[in-house]
């Protein structure tokens, strides 16, 4: 658990650690060219966590709980990245992990963690909202923890990366931009820079979030019984905290765009090619909501600070990446006259 945090949260137990947290708050000036001009943008590098997503903050604490509490199995619904961490961490306590994910709708690097890290993976017929329906079901009937965002550790880790960004700018960014699926991160930001203007006097952020615009309840005020998009790491219908988040939202005078996959793709492509940071393609909704909220008029960017949390790693999801892409890429004789051919 990151360490130097650790008697700000409501968190029992020996630390289940990998050392996660601390991620890089780099300046993007070039970036902050195309989606905020004016004003200074700085993107916080989730994936840099030790299983590549935000999603390590919370889960150390909620395993460090679940083993405190005598747990011997913990069990959650995943998009990908949730049940990538929540093996990892379970490894490290010699806990048993058990994973629904939507079967076909989780990027490679995901699965890819969640079987090395040894996890019992169980592939749904149904969406990532049936799976959080299923696992909440399990964990009342059965000695079973359940790790989703709806545990209270979850949140008290995830807070983390809020004091963190208070730590690296000396004082509230103007703006947090960032994607919401489960809407678990934005509501445990939020509680992060109320605990932190209340303790340590920082001001606090407006709350800036982006919903995929076929997986975008919050935004529509209803249920979207079959969500589609591209990031599919936040293809979710029915989120979880569905109310603290729009709680956080309104406390912090913020606002929730719907941006379309081809939004969320050029975010994401700016994000790799003006900057070199990688990230997969729902970490870019927050920077897709940015530019948007600008261009529409609704945020007026001059002079302002923004962070935007990329909140996992673009190799999470290399099909995204060389979608389309491999067959422009030539195969030539290998002369030294064929090379300089193609780079001239
Ligand atoms: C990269 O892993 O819900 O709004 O099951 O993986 O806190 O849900 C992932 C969510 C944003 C949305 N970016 O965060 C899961 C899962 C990435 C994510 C989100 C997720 P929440």
């Amino acid at each position: 658990m990151v360490t130097a945090f650790r008697s700000r949260l409501k968190v029992e137990g020996e630390a289940v650690t990998l050392l996660e947290g601390n991620t890089p708050l780099i300046d993007c000036p070039r970036l902050a060219a195309w989606a905020c001009p004016g004003g200074t943008l700085l993107v916080k590098y989730e994936g840099l966590n030790p299983t590549g997503s935000f999603k390590d903050r919370g889960m150390t604490a909620a395993i460090t709980q679940a083993a405190h509490d005598g747990s011997r199995t913990v069990i959650c619904a995943s998009t990908g990245n949730t049940a990538a961490s929540a093996a990892a961490y379970a490894a490290r306590a010699g806990l048993r992990c058990v994973v629904l994910i939507p079967e076909g709708k989780v990027a490679m690097g995901k699965l890819a963690g969640s079987i090395a890290y040894g996890a019992q993976v169980v592939q749904i017929d149904g969406s990532f909202d049936d799976g959080l329906r299923l696992v909440r079901e399990i964990s009342d009937k059965a000695p079973i923890t359940l790790v989703n965002s709806v545990n209270p550790a979850r949140v008290e880790g995830q807070k983390t990366a809020a004091f963190e960004v208070n730590d690296a700018l000396g004082q509230a960014p103007d703006w947090l931009c960032l994607p919401v699926g489960n809407a678990g991160n934005i509501s445990a930001y939020w509680l992060g820079f109320v605990q932190d203007a209340l303790e340590r006097g920082f001001g606090t952020p407006q709350l800036l979030g982006g919903q995929a615009a076929g997986s975008a309840p919050i935004v529509l005020g209803h249920v979207v019984e079959e969500p589609e998009t591209l990031a599919t790491a936040i293809r979710i219908g029915n989120p979880a905290r569905w109310f603290q988040a729009k709680e956080a939202l309104a406390d912090s005078d913020g606002q929730l765009w719907r941006v379309s996959d081809t939004e969320i793709m050029e975010a994401y492509g700016q994000l790799s090619r003006l900057e070199g940071v990688f990230c997969e393609p729902s970490s870019a909704a927050g920077v897709a909501a940015l530019r948007k909220s600008v261009l529409n008029g609704e945020v007026e960017p001059e002079g302002k600070t923004f962070v935007a949390v990329l909140t996992g790693h673009g190799l999470k999801d290399p099909d995204a990446a060389i979608a389309g892409q491999t067959d422009s890429i030539a195969v030539l004789a290998p002369t030294y006259d064929a090379i300089m051919g193609v780079i001239e």
